[in-house]
């Protein structure tokens, strides 16, 4: 068979069911060989958004996903979605064809040194020299991409390594020197947190986007449950825990509940799981160091110590610790603790003001995700709306996704595509900005092409909101550079789409129309009026 035969063959031996890509010369013959095999090939409109939409599928899949792009300017437009995966650590395997193997380096063409320029943003990458090597390269790009701290392994195939003709041979065991991550926690680690917990007065837990990769959520739940210990959330740890839960208090960080940073400040021992501890989540993470015990749980042992020092520092995956942990039996009480938060949260009153008229965005995204299927998966972009997304979400059993890690506009859509793709049966609403919408609305024409229907929200403000209130905030009101006007038409757009159009101009017949905006059995887009001058912060 040919190397692109080969190719194939091994996605097919992963299970893998569906890829996003952009076809090109370059990539040829992998496509012509993908056209025989039962794998289905989505037509992304732009290759960036390839890599978010296998980002939504590898994050409702648990399982790595697939995006593929030609060489040169195909590939470079790939590397956004391969940054934004690797900040997020979703698991995923990028393929890029690339100029024949006796013109590397010789500027032809449409070469680009793919592996080299993605070289900070993937956890691995292989540029193929030799076909006999594809069975084993795609079995490892797997395994590095899917365990440990997971992340996206960038596979560039030359054309004539796709073309050649070998005998494929079953790829043995997986060994790779240097790379053995660890998943059971230290027995001796995991005694000293259970000390340090029956010691503590006000322990808390931060859940991180780590606990919804290792699908550690019930372990941690049962956790809290059982020993009567709160939980915050950073972003990315976004529905590690239902947001009506008792023993919950918020997501933390610069955007998110001051009682939740209250409850981090009056802590005693902090108890860190799969968060990274960045400058959005803890300002000041050596003022945290001194006054209490933290202890760190990270799949990725390049974690610990990064941003924060740990008292005791834990390696190995949440699940498992969490399951460890609850063998244990802690008869210590923080009644007292969890109703000192409570008050705190009872008195951390919301100054926030919404302009009349208006959709007042935060009670939207309350009543929308009130409204929405339980296990609903809700994909934010990226500026204030996802800000007003991650704050009001009411979580209960579904998924909530977004670019935490990179912040990359445009994210929301195509990830949902993926999303819906990988799970038909569930609901999946897009929520973003009318800045982040005209960055990937492309896309609208993959949904409908592959019929994927999905319903899209946009919270209407005419402004890039999250810069001009930084203006508004830094440089006196100069807004520059962030007005959007009312352009596009949006109910045009939508009807050039197929896509069913509703209007949202005030609070006045918001249920009633998030209701039959849900129930619509098409794709559907909704407009939110949302003052261009409300804020984030008061
Ligand atoms: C690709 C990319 N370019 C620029 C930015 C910087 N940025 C962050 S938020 C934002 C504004 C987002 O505007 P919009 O999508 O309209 O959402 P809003 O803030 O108004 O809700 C910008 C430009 C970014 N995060 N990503």
């Amino acid at each position: 068979m040919t190397g692109a035969d080969a190719m194939v063959k091994c996605l097919e031996a992963q299970g893998i069911g569906v890829v996003f890509g952009y076809p090109g010369v370059a990539i040829a013959p992998f496509y012509n060989s993908l056209y025989d095999s039962k794998i289905q090939s989505v037509l992304v409109r732009q290759e960036q958004n390839g890599g978010h939409a296998a980002s939504g599928y590898a994050r409702i899949t648990r399982k790595p996903a697939v995006c593929i792009a030609t060489s040169g300017p195909g590939a470079t437009n790939l590397i956004t979605g391969l940054a934004t995966a690797y900040a997020d650590s979703i698991p995923m395997v990028a393929i890029t064809g690339q100029v024949s193997t006796e013109l590397l380096g010789k500027d032809v063409f449409q070469e680009a040194d793919i592996t080299g320029a993605c070289e900070p943003f993937v956890k691995f990458s292989y540029l193929v020299k030799n076909v006999n090597d594809i069975p084993r390269i795609f079995k490892e790009a797997f395994y590095i991409a899917s365990t440990g701290r997971q992340g996206p392994v960038l596979i560039d195939v030359p054309i004539d390594i796709q073309k050649q003709e070998f005998d494929y041979k079953e790829p043995g065991e997986i060994s790779i020197r240097g790379y053995k991550p660890k998943v059971q926690g230290h027995i001796v680690q995991i005694k000293k947190v259970i000390e340090a917990i029956k010691k503590a007065k006000r322990p808390l837990i931060c859940a991180g986007g780590g606990v919804i990769l290792g699908h550690a959520e019930h372990a941690i739940q049962e956790f809290c449950e059982k020993t009567g210990i709160p939980i915050v959330t950073t972003m990315m740890g976004v529905g590690s825990i239902a947001k009506r839960h008792p023993l919950f208090f918020g997501m933390l960080g610069v955007n998110g509940k001051p009682y939740a940073n209250r409850a981090v400040s009056e802590s005693d021992l902090l108890i860190i799981v799969g968060a990274r501890v960045n400058d959005r989540a803890v300002g000041a993470p050596s003022k945290l160091e001194q006054d209490r015990l933290i202890v760190h749980i990270d799949i990725d042992t390049a974690e610990i110590g990064k941003n924060i020092g740990p008292t005791i520092p834990l390696v190995g995956d949440a699940r498992l610790i969490f399951e460890r942990l609850l063998e244990y039996e802690i008869d210590t009480s923080y009644d007292e603790w969890t109703d000192e938060l409570r008050e705190i949260k009872r008195n951390c009153v919301d100054r926030r003001t919404f302009h009349e008229g208006y959709i007042n965005p935060c009670l939207f995204v309350e009543h929308l995700t009130d409204r929405m299927d339980e296990n609903a998966v809700y994909v934010a972009d990226v500026g204030q709306n996802q800000l007003w997304s991650a704050d009001n979400y009411v979580m209960k059993k579904g998924r909530f996704l977004t670019t935490g890690g990179f912040g990359t506009m445009g994210y929301s859509i195509p990830a949902a595509l993926g999303a819906k793709m990988a799970a038909p049966e569930r609901q999946v609403v897009a929520v973003c900005g009318d800045g982040s919408f005209q960055m990937s609305m492309m896309e609208l024409a993959t949904m409908c092409q592959y019929d994927v229907k999905f319903k899209i929200i946009i919270m209407k403000n005419r402004y890039l909101g999250l810069v001009r209130e930084y203006q508004y905030n830094n440089y006196n009101e100069h807004y520059i550079a962030v007005s959007l006007e009312d352009i596009p038409d949006l109910e045009k757009l939508s009807g050039a789409y197929g896509m069913d159009y509703f209007y949202l101009k005030d609070m006045d017949l918001m249920d009633q129309t998030i209701e039959e905006f849900l129930a619509c059995n098409n794709s559907a887009l909704m407009v939110c009026d949302v003052y261009k001058f409300d804020k984030v912060k008061e």
